[in-house]
């Protein structure tokens, strides 16, 4: 039986990479926060149904010593980084405690595989947030990064940390340039989710608006439940290779707005207030994926289409605010 350890398992990812490979037959271990055991029906909601299936252990991305305890006792054979403070809006206002989590909670966890498990295959959650303001369309491996926020920034140090420990200690270690990937299980802040949970509730008579900032901005939204697939065939590959994964389709906030709201027979147009304050400092305003390496050398591709995704999640936040009234 193989034993992985995923850090961030609380998460969206998280959530579905364990349920995968408790179906591939794995050990699932996790890190959580101390506060996490401490409440767990509420910080653990994501991974309720699994929970008697997880090996639970509490660490902190912020502490050396306590990562270092978990990986000397657990000695994994793959380990997947997934926890960070992940809400790039965020990140412009709290820089410093976004840097510290995300670029030395990797660092520690590297120095943590190098010297008690060499073996490990490590997995870091890279982000198209570190292309930033292209300079290519569509971006693919070979794209300079220009990050465009802390968040940016931290991602871009993460993947070298990864590529360093790769090269000067041999360790199976690899970057995924993950495009933006979304479910029901989305966390409330991002956009998405903000749209549908608004949505239904303006449907059921809960809200009267929806306040967004830069409708105009374009990502390449996929399923979270298919890309936590190509998380783990990246460490099944033969040797350690960083590569982009995403739809290579584009589509505007505004176009999920239009989608979700017409689900629920309603016209977003009536009900949208556009508020400066959900402006960033410094935008990205476009992310559109060539993921034809992965596709080709991961046998992979997306299973949901941009609309197929809208209404699951539209479906799914109406289904249960309806069931709760
Ligand atoms: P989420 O925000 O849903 O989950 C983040 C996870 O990180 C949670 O489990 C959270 O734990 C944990 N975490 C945050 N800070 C700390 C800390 N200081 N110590 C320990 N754990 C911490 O993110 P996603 O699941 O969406 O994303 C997973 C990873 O992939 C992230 O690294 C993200 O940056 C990256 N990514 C995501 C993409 C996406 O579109 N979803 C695209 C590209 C990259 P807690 O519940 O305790 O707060
Ligand atoms: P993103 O996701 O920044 O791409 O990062 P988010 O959903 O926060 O923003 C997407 C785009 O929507 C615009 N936008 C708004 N965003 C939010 N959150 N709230 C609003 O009210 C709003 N109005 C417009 C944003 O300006 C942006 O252009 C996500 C995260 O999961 C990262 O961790 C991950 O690395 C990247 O995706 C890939």
């Amino acid at each position: 039986m193989k034993k992985a350890l995923i850090t961030g398992i609380t998460g969206q990812d998280g959530s579905y990479l364990a349920e995968y490979l408790l179906s591939l037959d794995y050990e699932v271990h996790a890190i959580v926060r101390r506060v996490a055991l401490e409440d767990v029906g509420n910080r653990l909601y994501r991974v309720n149904h699994i929970l008697n299936h997880l090996h639970l252990h509490a660490a902190s991305l912020e502490s050396f010593p306590s990562l270092y305890e978990v990986f000397s006792s657990v000695k994994p054979d793959e380990c997947y980084h997934l926890a960070a403070q992940s809400f790039v809006s965020y990140s412009f206002e709290d820089e410093f405690s976004t840097m510290n989590t995300n670029v030395n909670g990797t660092h520690y966890i590297l120095s943590c595989i190098k010297n008690l498990c060499p073996e490990c295959k490590f997995y870091f959650a890279g982000s198209s947030e570190m292309f930033g303001k292209v300079e290519e369309v569509p971006q693919k491996e070979t794209t300079r990064f220009h990050p465009r926020s802390v968040y940016g920034i931290s991602k871009v140090a993460g993947f070298e940390l990864t590529r360093n420990y790769r090269e000067a200690y041999d360790l199976f270690a690899a970057t995924g340039i993950l495009f933006n990937h979304e479910s029901p299980r989305r966390g409330f802040e991002f956009v998405t989710r903000k749209i549908t949970t608004t949505a239904a509730k303006i449907k059921l008579g809960l809200a009267k608006e929806i306040r967004l900032g830069n409708v105009e901005a374009q990502r390449d939204w996929g399923f979270a439940g298919d890309y936590v697939k190509a998380m783990h065939a990246m460490l099944k590959l033969d040797a350690p290779e960083d590569l982009v994964v995403g739809t290579n389709e584009t589509h505007t906030v505004s176009e999920f707005l239009q989608i979700s709201f017409e689900e629920l027979d309603l016209d977003y147009r009536e009900f949208l207030v556009v508020d400066p304050t959900f402006y960033r400092p410094a935008e990205v305003e476009i992310l559109i994926s060539d993921s034809s390496l992965a596709r080709k050398k991961l046998n992979w591709q997306p299973s949901v289409s941009f609309k197929d995704l809208v209404l699951m999640m539209v479906r799914a936040d109406y289904q249960r605010m309806k069931e709760k009234l």
